[in-house]
């Protein structure tokens, strides 16, 4: 052919413009959110203490961490049924990027720093710090730790004499060496439902002559099935009784998922999930055909013993959600300074900078949430909480891990499309942050059971609850009501949070149906009390004050707005239902 044009696409050329892509800079030293908290609230001798190890680790997670996160996702995990002779073996092969990550987060020390507690009180927090940082760099390894962190807690707590838990298992929860690090599964899902755990377990155990028992069920959903131990919930059948139905018949159970050769126990692998997203994590279907197991609370408790791990494991998947928006943003803002349109960066037009920082105002609200839940567990475990900041404790943790489950997704979406179309290529490593954000809606209780569970936080303590969280709403804004700038949205949130409590106290018959708009108003208060502190705090930056001052121009209250307009009545719940079923055919 006569080329009459050599331009840049001529003959074998494909042009001679490559985008750069967007650079992950130190962690710690860019967050900050996490470090003016941390100088907030930590006495300067342990600052200097864990400080340059925050440092290390934000530097490592932006390098070699999140490299070896991206091969987690490029590696994903099989089971291996049969053996070439025919013999079923069920292995689960993972990646070596994801078994480097088990011997990281051993060498890390990230379960072992909220138990070795070194640095009293402020050890979660530094805990949760390094498990911050870590997460979107994890490969998911984020996930078995959490359960693990659950499974420590919950044999440090448990009330059942069970002395050799706490010497044979507990030590290697928090081992900080690879090769004796043991991670815990969470196996509390079978096929009837994973909300409603009572109606749904269908898993049996019968005692055996040597004390243990023998469990025979199918578990729906087990995440890390690589795990070597798992706490699990089962009815013991009583040979003459039966067994108890609903929540009065479950009990806690702990189980080693190998024998010391790494054959199963009594375990089938049915099938791996095949999943929208956390497709590093293996995640099974088990069988369970006489696993030799161990009772570890009272016979019917078991719901009521787990709970501690569900604590855990809804913290840490707020602190996920918090990291996963924080690294959204941090790739979004680097790429803006790095791609041009209509002749400028993007980092110059007003529209894209305005989305960013809506952006960051979600992520900052998110953040200082979950960060303030881990300084209170610090103290808690410490002895050194109030009545009040206990029963705060209880309702923020369902809070926290509903409402930054939401905000994961919506921040991951946004920032998906900052980048145009490379947000939607699965090469850039991007879209996975979309599709692991989720999941944190989902697994831990949907949003919608916690937000019944913070109706189950309020009923129990007679309302105590919410006296606490109302006062410690105005203690958060007392510094700020009489600011300038900071006045007005401190005496929104004090209103918000006392029309919350009246509409609570005035309408018990409707707060099934109000539960998530309840949970939405309690949090959006929440997360504007703690801005507006951090804003009169003396770390506080101009930047954290606009934070505080644009996220109280929010709707707070929901509940009593929409009380008003007449929501969250029968008749409401009548027509919804005929605009859901309009048109349906069975
Ligand atoms: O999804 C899962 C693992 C995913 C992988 C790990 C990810 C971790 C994050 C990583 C980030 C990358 S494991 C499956 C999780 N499943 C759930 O979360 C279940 C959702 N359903 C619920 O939460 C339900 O509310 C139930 C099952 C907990 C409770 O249902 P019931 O049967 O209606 O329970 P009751 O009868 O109301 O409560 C039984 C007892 C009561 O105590 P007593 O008997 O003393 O009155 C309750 O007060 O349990 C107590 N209880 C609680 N205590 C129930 N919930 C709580 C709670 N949240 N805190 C304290
Ligand atoms: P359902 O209980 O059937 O709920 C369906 C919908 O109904 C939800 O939107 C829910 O909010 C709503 N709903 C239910 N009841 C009510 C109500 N009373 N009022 C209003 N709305 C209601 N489980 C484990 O035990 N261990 C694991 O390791 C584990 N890993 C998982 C990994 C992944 C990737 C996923 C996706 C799930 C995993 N799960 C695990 C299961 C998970 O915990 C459950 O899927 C979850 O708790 C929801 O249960 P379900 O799927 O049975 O949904």
């Amino acid at each position: 052919f006569n080329i009459p044009f050599a331009g840049p696409f001529s003959s074998s050329r494909v042009g001679n413009f490559f985008q750069e892509h967007p650079k992950l800079h130190n962690q710690y030293n860019e967050d900050v959110m996490l470090k003016s908290f941390l100088k907030r609230h930590v006495p300067k001798s342990v600052l200097s203490d864990i400080e340059p190890d925050l440092v290390r680790f934000g530097h490592r997670v932006g390098t070699d961490l999140y490299d070896l996160s991206l091969k987690c996702e490029q590696n994903q995990p099989k089971v291996e049924h049969y053996d070439a002779w025919g013999a079923r073996v069920d292995n689960i092969t993972t990646s070596q990027a994801w078994k480097s990550m088990h011997d990281v987060a051993a060498e890390e020390g990230l379960i072992a720093i909220g138990y070795e507690r070194k640095f009293q009180e402020w050890s979660r927090l530094y805990q949760f710090a390094k498990l911050y940082l870590f997460a979107p760099s994890s490969g998911l390894y984020s996930c078995p730790l959490a359960m693990t962190d659950g499974a420590a807690k919950t044999i440090e707590s448990l009330e059942m004499n069970e002395p050799w838990l706490k010497r044979e298992v507990f030590p290697h929860l928090l081992a900080r060496c690879g090769a004796s690090f043991w991670t815990s599964g969470q196996w509390m899902t079978e096929r009837r439902g994973g909300s409603d755990v009572a109606k749904g377990t269908e898993t049996y155990a019968i005692h055996q002559n040597d004390g243990s028992y023998g469990l025979y069920g199918y578990k729906w959903f087990s995440s890390a099935t690589d795990a070597d131990m798992t706490l699990t919930l089962a009815r013991v059948l009583d040979s003459e009784s039966g067994h108890l139905h609903g929540t009065a018949g479950l009990s806690l159970f702990y189980l080693e998922l190998r024998d010391k050769e790494g054959k199963l126990n009594n375990i089938h692998v049915q099938r791996l999930k095949d999943k929208l997203g956390t497709r590093q994590l293996p995640t099974a279907e088990l069988l369970l055909d006489g696993a030799v197991a161990y009772k570890v609370s009272e016979e019917g408790r078991g719901v009521s013993a787990i709970s501690d791990m569900l604590k855990m494991t809804r913290i840490h998947n707020a602190i996920s959600a918090a990291s996963g928006m924080r690294r959204m943003i941090n790739l979004s803002r680097d790429y803006s300074t790095r791609r041009q349109a209509f002749g400028n960066y993007l980092k110059d037009y007003p529209l894209h900078i305005q989305t960013l920082a809506r952006m960051e105002i979600e992520t900052r609200a998110a953040a200082l949430l979950t960060f303030e839940i881990t300084r209170l567990l610090g103290k808690e475990e410490m002895g050194q909480t109030t009545e009040d900041e206990n029963n705060l404790i209880r309702l923020i943790v369902p809070l926290a891990k509903l409402y930054t489950g939401k905000q994961a997704v919506a921040v991951a979406s946004e920032g998906l499309e900052s980048f145009g179309g490379a947000g939607y290529l699965e090469d850039t490593g991007l879209p996975m942050i979309l599709r692991d954000a989720q999941v944190l809606a989902i697994w831990e209780g949907t949003t919608n059971i916690l937000s019944l569970d913070v109706l189950r936080a309020i009923a129990k303590s007679d309302g105590r609850v919410l006296v606490s969280f109302n006062k410690q709403v105005h203690r958060c804004i007392a510094e700020t009501i009489g600011q300038a700038s900071l006045g007005a949205p401190a005496a929104k949130v004090g209103e918000a949070a006392d029309s919350i409590l009246k509409f609570v106290q005035n309408n018990a018959e409707r707060l099934e149906t109000a539960a998530r708009d309840l949970s939405f108003s309690l949090a959006r208060t929440y997360m504007g009390a703690l801005l507006l502190e951090h804003a009169a705090s003396p770390v506080a930056t101009e930047s954290d004050r606009y934070t505080a001052q644009r996220w109280c121009e929010k709707e707070l209250d929901l509940v009593s707005s929409n009380r008003a307009s007449g929501h969250y009545v029968e008749e409401e719940t009548h027509q919804n239902r005929t605009l859901v079923f309009d048109g349906y055919t069975e």
